[in-house]
């Protein structure tokens, strides 16, 4: 039996897992059943899940999408190529005011609250002021080279790196990339878009324009724009790079303002293809796309239970008649 096909005996067991954020007052009884206890004996997508002996399992690699609403709910999508195969709702401590979520860090999610950060449940342990102006949060990538991932903010034509040991940060880094694209241009995500191991920078402006920025740790080498220097649709807002088909290299994410999102799958910084995600269904009204991740699904496959035996044609008790 292939992968695919596995795939598709456990969703044919749980249809409701091609059924996510298709409109938020459907999305929310939805996405408060899809407790990752609910989908964790189909798709789980932890390192060393196990789900009893004798149970076959098999492990695909795949991609994480991390979503926000703007109601301060969070979930993941599942997708195994392009195709979507489930939905998570993230809880949140109970006790907290909705945080907004940044980005992915290995296995936990980077969120800000008022000034302070977090990585899950845990603060960061950091500066106190942040020393620009107008920054926005552009990634986590491992600029600095080291154990752990950075934390990386972008203003202008500079990045603000803080270069993390857990969950502190150990030293600040203020790294000009020299002006190559306009002052209106963020840093949508930190991929390796060159065969280098260096993480480069994925910018886009309002105007539709996207450039990568090819860095060597924390020194820029040089900045190209893509699709031949022509804007995209300005419809289509560029959300972050992930790898969708699984060649090693990082494709583009895009949400539209319908709520429609699509990827471009790319080679390097060339553009090869281009496809809809979830067959161009919309998500609700409210949904942000934050980041993605890479992700191995450990997938059951689903053994129907045998039939019951037969009734017997006798009962087996005697029939009592009072007379
Ligand atoms: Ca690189
Ligand atoms: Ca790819």
């Amino acid at each position: 039996m292939t992968f695919r096909r596995k795939i598709s005996s456990a969703i044919a067991v749980f249809p409701f897992l091609l059924s996510p954020l298709i409109a938020e007052e459907a999305a929310q009884p939805l996405l408060d059943a899809l407790t990752s206890t609910t989908i964790s004996g189909y798709i789980d997508s932890g390192a060393h899940w196990n789900p009893g002996p004798g149970i076959p399992v098999t492990s695909i690699n795949g991609t994480e999408i991390l979503w926000q609403h703007q109601n301060g709910r969070v979930a993941i999508w599942q997708l195994s190529g392009t195709d979507l195969i489930g939905a998570i709702r993230v809880s949140e401590p109970s006790s907290t005011a909705p945080r907004t979520a940044l980005a992915f860090d290995k296995n936990s999610i980077v969120f800000q609250q008022l000034g302070y950060f977090w990585k899950d449940d845990s603060i960061i342990n950091a500066w106190p002021a942040l020393p620009l102006k107008d920054l926005h949060f552009a990634g986590t990538a491992n600029l600095v080279g080291d154990r752990d991932n950075d934390l990386v903010w972008a203003s202008g034509s500079h990045l603000l790196v803080w270069e993390m040991n857990g969950t502190r940060v150990v030293r600040q880094h203020i790294v000009s990339t020299r002006f190559h694209v306009p002052a209106d241009a963020r840093v949508v995500s930190i991929a390796r878009f060159d065969a280098d191991n260096f993480p480069d920078l994925l910018w886009h402006d309002p105007r539709g324009f996207v450039w990568v920025t090819f860095m060597e740790g924390l020194n820029v080498r040089g900045t190209v724009v893509l699709n031949n220097g022509k804007p995209a649709n300005p419809d289509w807002t560029l959300r972050g790079a992930g790898d969708f088909n699984l060649d090693g290299k990082p494709d583009l994410l895009w949400q539209h303002k319908d709520g429609r999102t699509a990827t471009w799958l790319m080679d390097g910084t060339i553009r090869k293809s281009a496809a809809l995600l979830r067959g161009g269904k919309p998500v609700g009204a409210g949904w942000k796309i934050i980041d993605t991740r890479k992700a191995v699904f450990h997938v059951v496959t689903y053994q129907p239970a045998p039939p019951p035996p037969p009734c017997p044609s006798n009962p087996p008790f005697s029939t009592h008649v009072r007379r």
